[in-house]
Protein backbone atom coordinates (compact mmCIF):
# COMPACT_ATOMS: atom_id res chain seq x y z
CA UNK A 1 0.00 0.00 0.00
CA UNK A 2 1.16 3.41 -1.01
CA UNK A 3 1.22 6.99 0.29
CA UNK A 4 -0.22 9.96 -1.14
CA UNK A 5 0.51 13.47 0.43
CA UNK A 6 -2.53 15.67 0.87
CA UNK A 7 -5.29 13.25 -1.31
CA UNK A 8 -7.46 14.10 1.74
CA UNK A 9 -10.42 11.85 3.13
CA UNK A 10 -13.37 11.85 4.64
CA UNK A 11 -14.65 10.59 7.89
CA UNK A 12 -17.89 10.15 8.09
CA UNK A 13 -18.89 9.53 12.15
CA UNK A 14 -22.53 7.63 12.28
CA UNK A 15 -25.37 8.72 15.35
CA UNK A 16 -26.66 6.59 17.70
CA UNK A 17 -29.54 6.76 20.05
CA UNK A 18 -26.85 8.62 22.58
CA UNK A 19 -24.74 10.74 20.12
CA UNK A 20 -22.06 10.43 17.81
CA UNK A 21 -20.30 6.73 17.89
CA UNK A 22 -17.16 6.76 17.36
CA UNK A 23 -17.00 3.11 17.16
CA UNK A 24 -19.28 3.50 13.75
CA UNK A 25 -17.13 5.43 11.65
CA UNK A 26 -16.62 5.26 7.79
CA UNK A 27 -13.37 6.38 5.74
CA UNK A 28 -14.07 7.94 2.48
CA UNK A 29 -11.26 8.58 0.23
CA UNK A 30 -11.70 9.15 -3.67
CA UNK A 31 -10.40 5.78 -4.17
CA UNK A 32 -14.09 4.61 -2.76
CA UNK A 33 -15.78 6.92 -5.54
CA UNK A 34 -14.16 4.87 -8.35
CA UNK A 35 -11.16 7.81 -8.95
CA UNK A 36 -7.41 7.61 -7.83
CA UNK A 37 -6.43 9.72 -4.58
CA UNK A 38 -3.31 10.97 -5.63
CA UNK A 39 -1.29 13.16 -3.97
CA UNK A 40 -2.02 16.83 -3.85
CA UNK A 41 -5.69 16.32 -4.74
CA UNK A 42 -7.66 17.87 -1.53
CA UNK A 43 -10.51 15.34 -1.70
CA UNK A 44 -12.91 16.76 0.84
CA UNK A 45 -12.18 20.37 1.01
CA UNK A 46 -15.93 20.87 0.56
CA UNK A 47 -18.75 18.65 1.61
CA UNK A 48 -22.56 19.13 1.58
CA UNK A 49 -25.38 16.62 2.64
CA UNK A 50 -28.75 16.65 0.72
CA UNK A 51 -31.27 14.03 -0.60
CA UNK A 52 -29.89 14.59 -4.19
CA UNK A 53 -31.76 11.20 -5.44
CA UNK A 54 -34.99 11.61 -3.27
CA UNK A 55 -34.96 8.31 -1.97
CA UNK A 56 -35.48 9.66 1.62
CA UNK A 57 -31.76 8.41 2.10
CA UNK A 58 -29.82 11.67 2.93
CA UNK A 59 -26.41 11.63 0.35
CA UNK A 60 -23.01 13.19 0.91
CA UNK A 61 -21.52 15.14 -1.80
CA UNK A 62 -17.26 15.61 -1.83
CA UNK A 63 -15.64 18.19 -3.63
CA UNK A 64 -12.11 17.51 -4.84
CA UNK A 65 -10.57 21.09 -6.20
CA UNK A 66 -7.46 20.39 -6.89
CA UNK A 67 -7.84 17.21 -9.06
CA UNK A 68 -6.10 16.50 -12.41
CA UNK A 69 -8.37 16.21 -15.50
CA UNK A 70 -7.46 14.69 -18.51
CA UNK A 71 -4.35 16.53 -18.10
CA UNK A 72 -5.93 19.69 -16.95
CA UNK A 73 -3.74 20.28 -13.88
CA UNK A 74 -6.40 21.39 -10.80
CA UNK A 75 -9.40 21.40 -12.88
CA UNK A 76 -11.13 19.74 -9.61
CA UNK A 77 -13.97 17.26 -9.56
CA UNK A 78 -16.83 16.83 -7.16
CA UNK A 79 -18.47 12.73 -6.25
CA UNK A 80 -21.65 11.90 -4.58
CA UNK A 81 -21.61 9.40 -2.48
CA UNK A 82 -25.68 8.36 -2.11
CA UNK A 83 -26.78 7.20 1.24
CA UNK A 84 -27.66 3.31 1.99
CA UNK A 85 -29.90 1.12 4.36
CA UNK A 86 -27.19 1.18 6.82
CA UNK A 87 -24.53 3.79 5.67
CA UNK A 88 -22.81 5.92 2.73
CA UNK A 89 -22.95 3.57 -0.58
CA UNK A 90 -19.07 2.83 -1.63
CA UNK A 91 -20.20 1.83 -5.20
CA UNK A 92 -22.71 3.63 -7.69
CA UNK A 93 -21.00 6.93 -6.61
CA UNK A 94 -21.77 10.37 -9.30
CA UNK A 95 -18.79 11.97 -10.65
CA UNK A 96 -19.12 15.54 -11.94
CA UNK A 97 -16.57 17.50 -13.69
CA UNK A 98 -16.56 21.00 -15.22
CA UNK A 99 -18.92 20.87 -18.85
CA UNK A 100 -15.26 23.13 -19.79
CA UNK A 101 -12.00 21.38 -18.73
CA UNK A 102 -9.36 23.88 -18.14
CA UNK A 103 -6.29 24.11 -15.92
CA UNK A 104 -7.22 25.95 -12.79
CA UNK A 105 -10.67 25.79 -12.69
CA UNK A 106 -11.10 24.76 -8.44
CA UNK A 107 -14.58 22.86 -9.78
CA UNK A 108 -15.79 21.68 -6.74
CA UNK A 109 -14.09 24.44 -4.09
CA UNK A 110 -17.34 25.30 -2.88
CA UNK A 111 -20.60 23.35 -2.71
CA UNK A 112 -24.23 23.97 -1.79
CA UNK A 113 -27.65 22.16 -1.16
CA UNK A 114 -31.34 23.22 -1.49
CA UNK A 115 -34.06 22.63 -3.35
CA UNK A 116 -33.90 25.35 -5.80
CA UNK A 117 -36.58 25.25 -8.27
CA UNK A 118 -38.61 24.35 -6.00
CA UNK A 119 -40.27 20.80 -6.47
CA UNK A 120 -39.22 19.06 -2.73
CA UNK A 121 -35.94 17.69 -4.11
CA UNK A 122 -32.54 18.74 -2.64
CA UNK A 123 -30.58 20.60 -5.62
CA UNK A 124 -26.46 20.78 -5.95
CA UNK A 125 -24.51 24.32 -6.66
CA UNK A 126 -21.23 23.12 -6.99
CA UNK A 127 -18.61 26.82 -7.54
CA UNK A 128 -16.06 26.83 -10.35
CA UNK A 129 -13.99 29.96 -8.86
CA UNK A 130 -11.27 29.33 -11.39
CA UNK A 131 -13.08 29.68 -14.51
CA UNK A 132 -11.85 31.65 -16.81
CA UNK A 133 -14.74 34.36 -19.34
CA UNK A 134 -14.79 34.84 -22.95
CA UNK A 135 -17.60 37.50 -23.93
CA UNK A 136 -19.52 36.90 -27.06
CA UNK A 137 -18.17 40.51 -28.05
CA UNK A 138 -14.29 39.19 -27.46
CA UNK A 139 -11.82 39.86 -25.42
CA UNK A 140 -12.28 37.49 -22.14
CA UNK A 141 -11.33 37.70 -18.17
CA UNK A 142 -9.51 35.34 -16.02
CA UNK A 143 -10.33 33.68 -13.21
CA UNK A 144 -14.00 35.89 -12.62
CA UNK A 145 -15.24 32.18 -11.48
CA UNK A 146 -18.83 30.57 -11.82
CA UNK A 147 -21.53 28.31 -10.20
CA UNK A 148 -23.30 25.10 -11.65
CA UNK A 149 -26.53 24.82 -10.26
CA UNK A 150 -27.75 21.10 -10.60
CA UNK A 151 -31.69 21.04 -10.05
CA UNK A 152 -32.77 17.40 -9.36
CA UNK A 153 -35.84 17.08 -11.62
CA UNK A 154 -34.03 15.95 -14.76
CA UNK A 155 -30.89 15.06 -16.46
CA UNK A 156 -31.10 18.11 -17.98
CA UNK A 157 -27.46 20.32 -18.28
CA UNK A 158 -27.12 22.14 -15.20
CA UNK A 159 -27.62 26.21 -14.94
CA UNK A 160 -24.77 28.63 -15.26
CA UNK A 161 -24.59 31.68 -12.87
CA UNK A 162 -21.64 34.37 -13.52
CA UNK A 163 -20.70 37.75 -12.25
CA UNK A 164 -22.43 38.84 -15.90
CA UNK A 165 -25.95 37.79 -14.46
CA UNK A 166 -25.90 40.84 -12.04
CA UNK A 167 -26.81 43.89 -13.86
CA UNK A 168 -24.21 46.45 -12.04
CA UNK A 169 -21.23 48.05 -13.50
CA UNK A 170 -17.73 46.37 -13.81
CA UNK A 171 -19.26 43.01 -12.46
CA UNK A 172 -17.14 41.01 -14.36
CA UNK A 173 -13.45 41.43 -13.33
CA UNK A 174 -10.48 39.41 -13.59
CA UNK A 175 -9.78 37.46 -10.07
CA UNK A 176 -13.10 37.59 -8.88
CA UNK A 177 -13.31 34.18 -7.87
CA UNK A 178 -16.68 33.70 -8.06
CA UNK A 179 -17.81 30.22 -6.68
CA UNK A 180 -14.77 30.27 -3.94
CA UNK A 181 -17.75 30.44 -1.27
CA UNK A 182 -21.85 29.10 -1.54
CA1 LIG B 1 -7.52 11.99 -7.89
CA1 LIG C 1 -30.66 9.83 -1.15
CA1 LIG D 1 -13.95 25.41 -17.08
CA1 LIG E 1 -35.28 20.95 -6.41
Amino acid sequence: MGSAQDAGAVLVIYGSATGLNTGNVQLLTQDKAGNAAETGDRFGTSLISGDFNADGRDDLAIGVPLEDVNGQVDAGMAHVFYGGSSRLDEVGTQTYVDQTIEAGDYFGAALASGDYDPNQRDDLAIGVPGEDITFNSGGSKSDTGKALVYLNNSNASPRTLTLSDFNFAGAVQDNAYFGATL
